[in-house]
């Protein structure tokens, strides 16, 4: 007897409806935050800077420990904020492997050209790929730390000192990463983090640009650019649009931000499982960056479950994530396509120079990982896998 035709789409199998999400949002209990909601409606203070937007500030000041902070109301526009507040113009080295947030706004602006440089082993902007690309119209660096993982942080900086270069980090998905006890922010000048939904910390909608060293100047600017960049009410002091949080969102924060740790370890517990499986199974096709969980001074966010397939015959991405979903087990192929593999870009930009990124874009994909996911959502997701990776091995 052969093996069981496991990979056949079979339309009388009815689809699971018991789906396994890829992510939760973290949800604050309603009582902890009434007592919240009463009060900005007795105050009738419900944006603009408000009480609890700046208490946020503070608290998350001292979990991020950065040295300053402004809220914003996405990590899009903190990206835009940014790279307006600290760059200006010129050329910015960036990575096509990443949510279209992050390029897009650089797209976005006029005065910025973004130069795509390639990843490295961990998703993240390579810093030797970086300096190849620099020319004498560089002016930043805008790194990411895909899924969490840290960029090679001490590298850019010392790539960035060299040519005089600012570094900018899109740090939405690295929401309570550390590296040797200090928080990810401290890296770079600024980094924005997502506040969204589908972050390990979230305020609904949301986001946070934060410095690396002290520099009040360069804070004073970005909170002014959030707030439209009108000071003593009539004069436009500079650039800016409506990037400002509210305090709705602040109050959700406030109490989802005490229910992060333990969120973050229910997410390792998973993490954790998935290793063991994989190690298990030692297959050198299925590249699980099993170091990044093992290096001892990296503190993880487990934001994300990367698994870079390598194609063989019969078991690749695509077969894995179709079968995945048709069990209600909600993966996804983050990041597919990208700058380099959508025709809406016109093939404006060449994926020849990007092979690494073009490769994870064809061959990864995220298992679920949350906070309320079970020691059976866990047994589901491995042993589904499993049983495609038995019938094609
Ligand atoms: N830079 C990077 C590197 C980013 O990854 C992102 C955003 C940004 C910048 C920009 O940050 P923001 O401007 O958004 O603050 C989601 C998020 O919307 C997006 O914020 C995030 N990255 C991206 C990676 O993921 P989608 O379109 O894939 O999300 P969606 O709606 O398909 O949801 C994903 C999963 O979460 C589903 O399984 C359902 C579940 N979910 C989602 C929501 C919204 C829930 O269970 N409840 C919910 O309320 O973009």
């Amino acid at each position: 007897m052969g093996k069981p035709d496991v990979l056949k789409a079979d339309a009388s199998i009815p689809v699971q409806i018991d789906q396994i999400s890829l992510t939760r949002p973290l949800l604050p209990e309603l009582d902890a935050l009434i007592p919240y909601l009463q009060d900005i409606l007795e105050r009738r203070w419900v944006t603009n800077n408000g009480v609890y937007v700046q208490r946020l500030e503070r608290e998350l000041q001292n979990y991020l420990g950065v040295k300053g902070l402004a809220t914003v109301t996405n990590a899009t526009v903190g990206l835009d904020l940014a790279v307006r507040a600290l760059v200006g113009e010129g050329e910015v080295i960036t990575t096509a492997y990443s949510f279209p947030a992050t390029y897009h706004v650089l797209l976005n602006n006029p005065k910025i050209s973004p130069v795509f440089a390639d990843i490295d082993e961990n998703f993240c902007l390579d810093p030797e790929s970086v300096v190849r690309h620099i020319t004498h119209k560089t002016r930043a660096i805008l790194a990411v730390h895909t899924y969490g993982f840290p960029c090679k942080v001490d590298r850019l900086a010392q790539i960035a000192q060299e040519h005089g270069l600012k570094v900018i980090y899109d740090a939405a998905p690295a929401f309570g990463v550390r590296i040797n006890g200090k928080g990810i922010a401290s890296y770079g000048d600024l980094s924005v983090f997502s506040f969204h939904a589908t972050k390990v910390f979230n305020t609904v909608e949301g986001g946070c640009i934060s410095l690396g060293k002290p520099n009040p100047e360069l804070l004073e600017r970005i909170r002014l650019m959030r707030n439209f960049g009108i000071v003593n009410e009539h004069e436009i002091a500079l650039y800016g649009i409506n990037g400002k949080m509210d305090e709705v969102r602040a109050a959700f924060g406030l109490v989802t931000l005490g229910l992060v740790e333990s969120a973050i370890e229910k997410r390792r517990q998973v993490v954790k499982r998935y290793l063991s499986y994989f190690e298990e199974l030692k297959d050198p096709n299925l590249v699980i960056r099993e170091d990044m969980y093992s290096t001892g001074n990296i503190h993880l966010n487990y934001a994300y479950f990367p698994v870079l397939i390598h194609p063989s015959k019969g078991f690749n991405r695509n077969t894995v994530y179709n079968l995945y979903r048709r069990e209600g087990i909600l993966v996804r192929k983050y990041f597919y396509p990208t700058i380099v593999n959508s025709p809406i870009y016109n093939g404006l930009y060449s994926a020849d120079s990007l092979p690494n990124t073009l490769y994870a874009s064809n061959n990864v994909l995220c298992l679920p990982v949350h906070h309320e996911m079970t020691g059976s959502d866990c047994d589901r997701i491995i042993q589904t896998f499993d049983r495609i990776y038995r019938a094609t091995h």
